[in-house]
């Protein structure tokens, strides 16, 4: 195709497997100075300018930002969760940068387990939305008005009705507990709201970036989760060693960037993260990256906007950032009410980067073809494919909970 007809095409969304014109995925196993990869430790040579590639094409290179953080312990309950729980609500603060308002985090702790494993994760309105606990701080933070209920959201600011409220059944807390993981979640707007100019009131304006183009929200978002594991490792009562970094959809994909760079996650869970997170970007189904640039300008680095019409020519595409988490453990799912994700660029995204979880003599999907609806797949490295529509619920939560006992817990 020339690249004028592929960037008409891109600009719309295809859901139509027969019409995603052929595309040929760049070599996993050929390094970024192009010599062939045939072990472990070759690959570990060519990570870092894989990762950097990325990031000057995709999220934003990573700022050194060196702060001194504080952890303030704002409120904690040994019987939270009918009794089964701690709780934790600790404050990180940055004190270069006291125009911040910190990160609120939110920790559920099993009392029957010693140092249990952790999920870590971002949340889309607030740790109060996430369950009925009254004793869980409202945000104060500027959120996306996600259900444009008065009650709930006023002036982009949350009102006590939104609590319990989360448009997405994300965090079943007792659920978690009851299979002996802790939690530990945060607001996303805490660093940095999510709107086209967020980044002046948020973590990028206040380092003094004079443009949002360099560097991205979702590298900001990434940079959160690294902090509030910054905190875990503090924290006598978790196993920081076993943090499982879990997103949905643009948290999915803040996820996976903070998995990718960060090694101290044991391990990535994707929910429906799509373009810009699990799925491959070469094919053209659901979301492209023109339509996410230009309906999210701020997530992305500049640079990303420069392949518009033309994403053949990025020299890598999401396999290969899969594979910079090897051998770490990876789960991904998507939904069939979700097709804006391309659930099958998220499955062939993890197949295709097998070769390298295979250098480390980590077993792939075990099947060649998406699965069908409800039938997860794999072990080390799983993927499911759900009914019902774009969210993480509590069929997705039980594949996951299975996954940490069973591959990172063991
Ligand atoms: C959509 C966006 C997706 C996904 C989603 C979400 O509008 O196009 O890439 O991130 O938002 O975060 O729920």
């Amino acid at each position: 195709l020339s690249l004028i007809s592929q960037s008409m095409l891109a600009q719309n969304a295809n859901y139509d497997e027969a019409k995603i014109p052929p595309y040929t995925l760049p070599d996993i196993l050929t390094g970024v100075n192009k010599t062939k990869i045939s072990n472990a430790k070759q690959w570990e040579a060519n990570r870092p300018a894989l990762l950097q590639l990325f990031a000057e094409n995709v999220y934003g290179v990573t700022p050194t930002i060196s702060t001194k953080q504080r952890f303030k312990v704002l409120e904690t309950n040994n019987n939270a969760l009918s009794g089964k729980a701690i709780r934790k609500q600790i404050l990180i603060t940055f004190d270069d940068y006291p125009q911040l308002s910190g990160i609120n985090l939110l920790i559920y702790i099993p009392k029957h387990v010693k140092k249990p494993p952790v999920f870590v994760g971002l949340n889309f309105e607030g740790n109060q939305s996430l369950g009925n606990d009254p004793a869980v701080l409202l945000t104060q933070n500027w959120m996306v008005d996600f259900q444009k209920n008065p009650e709930r959201v006023r002036d982009h600011r949350a009102l006590e009705a939104l609590r319990g409220n989360a448009v997405v059944e994300s965090w079943p807390a007792e659920a978690i507990i009851d299979k002996g993981f802790a939690m530990a979640t945060a607001y996303y707007g805490d660093i940095e709201p999510d709107y086209a100019e967020g980044w002046k009131i948020g973590l990028r304006g206040a380092i003094g970036m004079a443009d949002d183009q360099k560097w991205s929200a979702m590298g900001a978002w990434a940079w959160q989760l690294s902090r509030m594991l910054d905190y875990l490792e503090t924290d006598a009562d978790i196993n920081s060693k076993k943090a499982i970094v879990i997103g949905h959809s643009r948290l999915g994909k803040a996820a996976f960037w903070a998995a990718v760079q960060d090694q101290r996650f044991a391990a990535f869970i994707s929910n429906e993260s799509g373009e810009g997170g699990a799925a491959l970007k070469r094919r053209w189904y659901g979301e492209t990256h023109e339509i996410i640039n230009k309906n999210f300008p701020h997530w992305f680095s500049g640079k990303y906007k420069t392949y518009s019409g033309n994403i053949a020519s990025l020299p890598f595409d999401q396999h290969q950032l899969f594979a910079l988490i090897a051998p770490r453990p990876v789960y991904v799912s998507s939904a069939e009410g979700d097709q804006w994700a391309d659930p099958n660029g998220e499955f062939l995204s993890l197949k295709n980067a097998e070769p390298v979880f295979a250098l480390y003599g980590k077993k792939g999907l075990g099947v060649d073809a998406q699965p069908p609806v409800n039938t997860p797949v794999g072990s080390h490295l799983r993927y499911h494919y759900r009914s019902g529509k774009h969210d993480m619920n509590a069929y997705d939560w039980e594949q996951y909970l299975k996954f940490a006992a069973e591959v990172v817990n063991k």
